[in-house]
């Protein structure tokens, strides 16, 4: 006897099926994101230190499904959201410690990131693309909890 029965396919419905969990108080969700907007200006340091003391991060816009979903809800000005390289000099970093490269996406601007003779360690999103820019300006910024 060397034939065997496979086992039953199990069906998953994530897909289809509605989010089953609601953001946190001051959080809105848009893209299956739960994302909270700052409008008021903070350095990098300073803003992601916020975001974390929420409960979350810098939001990270790796696809640009999720950049098309927050951009209704921002305006075309600088944001500072979860990608750096402060800690290598060289590759960018989203906050949750992927490397930039090892993702197939990017939005960087034209000319970005330009580095700005090593001033531009701190990325934002200027007109719903990325840019880096020096960490200590201070600007709106972008929380996610995930
Ligand atoms: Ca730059």
């Amino acid at each position: 006897m060397t034939s065997e029965t496979p086992p039953p396919e199990t069906t998953t419905s994530l897909e289809t099926s509605t989010p089953s969990f609601v953001c946190p108080l001051s959080y809105s969700m848009a893209g299956g994101m739960c994302f909270r907007v700052h409008a008021t200006d903070a350095s990098w340091p300073d803003a992601r230190g916020i975001c974390i003391l929420e409960g979350g991060d810098l939001i990270i816009l790796d696809t640009q499904q999720k950049i098309d979903a927050i951009a209704p809800h921002i305006s075309v000005g600088l944001y500072q959201i979860g990608i750096h390289h402060i800690y290598s000099n060289g590759d960018f970093e989203f906050v949750d410690e992927r490397n930039q490269n090892d993702v197939t996406f990017n939005a960087w601007r034209p000319l970005e990131p330009n580095s700005n003779a090593g001033q531009d360690s701190c990325g934002r999103l200027r007109h719903f693309q990325w840019e880096d820019g020096d960490c200590n300006n201070a600007r709106k910024f972008i929380c996610e909890i995930k």
